[in-house]
């Protein structure tokens, strides 16, 4: 039998669903969600009347654990975790919790760590600063001498970590440098969790990339050849949520650097969702790409799901370079993605052709 989790979120449909998606992802059930205005607030995260409904929803549905759905404090999780009498975790240790579940390459399980230890030391610093004045709190009864020796063995873990992780992107930088040189034009894919790029992946490649329909399916980026174009290779990469916090980011770039020097980033989004989750999403990922430095010039919005879109669609983004409807599942209109593909090649051969084709006038 799984786990079963109550859950703190906003009162927000969308946020709702979603939150109850990634505990389900992990293989948790949901079984109340307490909606509240705020979080991340006072001595527990939210208010103290809030924190006393918890206390009673917990009595009366006994779950393992409570999630509450934003980044909280070492404090934070810890005086609520007391007054509940429950294990108490924030939004970004539950992702956490699915990227470690999900990292499959030796990449993928270095960011994790990463972003792991850059979630903990913040934490790990506050401990010592409630010990220091004398709180007997945290789990362990440590005390802020061995914390302190701890974080210290974790800061000296981060700096390897970071050395292995600045190969692993040295070795891209190589490939890439080596695609340029061949003259390929990269397409990368992007976008939010669940939006299809794994399955447009394998429909443009041919390949049998894993699709779950669960959150953050993909972790690592693999690259692979489009059928039918020359030269022409496709990037799928790790998909993008909302509140997504800056370090998790970080610890991805070298990941999501691919999107940075790709020639194309096709943006897919689920366009068979509701058209206020649909513009949510969409903007929380141009969020994303404009916080990598990617050119919106370069970006091509894939509306996805056409299949199971229940109404028209206007779309309308003039920062971007325009937009192509598809179902990546049925392979409904993938040649007019294609032809865009090829625009945006030709486009990029003519810019290289008049770059290179400049000599100086020696005329006179
Ligand atoms: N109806 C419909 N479903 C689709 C379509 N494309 C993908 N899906 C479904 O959407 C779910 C997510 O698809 P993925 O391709 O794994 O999504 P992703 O963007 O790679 O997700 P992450 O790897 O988690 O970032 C799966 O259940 C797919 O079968 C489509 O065109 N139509
Ligand atoms: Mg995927």
């Amino acid at each position: 039998m799984s786990e079963k989790a109550v859950i703190v979120t906003f009162k927000d449909k969308y946020a709702q669903q979603e939150i109850v998606e990634l505990a389900e992802a992990t293989g948790l059930t949901a079984v109340y969600v307490l909606p509240v205005k705020e979080i991340g607030i006072g001595k527990y995260g939210i208010t103290s009347g809030k924190a006393l409904e918890l206390k009673d929803v917990v009595e009366r549905y006994n779950p393992d654990i409570v999630i509450v759905d934003e980044q909280l404090t070492a404090s934070q999780i810890y005086n609520l975790s007391k007054l509940v009498d429950r294990k108490v975790i924030d939004r970004i240790r539950l992702i956490l919790d699915i990227f470690e579940k999900r990292a499959m390459t030796t990449e993928a399980k270095l960011q994790v760590k990463l972003a792991e230890l850059q979630y903990e030391i913040p934490r790990l610093k506050e401990l010592v600063r409630m010990r220091r004045m004398g709180e007997q709190t945290g789990p362990m009864g440590y005390g802020a001498y061995e914390i302190e020796k701890y974080m210290r063995f974790l800061k000296r873990q981060i700096v390897v970590l970071r050395e292995k992780l600045e190969k692993e992107r040295r070795r891209r930088e190589l490939h890439r440098q080596k695609r340029y040189e061949s003259n390929s034009f990269i397409v990368s894919l992007a976008g939010y969790t669940g939006a299809g790029k794994s399955t447009l992946f394998n429909r443009l490649s041919g390949e049998n990339a894993r699709i779950t329909g669960k959150p953050f399916t993909t972790l690592t980026t693999t690259f692979r050849k489009v059928k039918g174009l020359d030269d022409v290779y496709v990037v799928d990469t790790v998909g993008f949520i909302e509140r997504l916090p800056h370090f998790l980011i970080e610890s991805f770039r070298s990941t999501l650097e691919e999107l940075k020097y790709a020639d194309l980033v096709l943006l897919v989004v689920d366009s068979s969702l509701p058209e206020e989750e649909f513009w949510r999403k969409y903007n929380a990922s141009i969020k994303v790409l404009q916080e990598l430095e990617i050119d919106l010039k370069n970006v091509i919005a894939v509306l996805n799901k056409v299949d199971a879109r229940k109404y028209e669609l206007k779309f309308q983004d003039e920062r971007i370079a325009g937009y192509v409807e598809i179902s990546a599942l049925l392979g409904i209109n993938i040649e007019g993605l294609l032809e865009k593909i090829k625009e945006k090649r030709a486009e990029k051969e003519q810019i290289i052709g008049s770059a290179s084709s400049v000599s100086p006038d020696l005329s006179g």
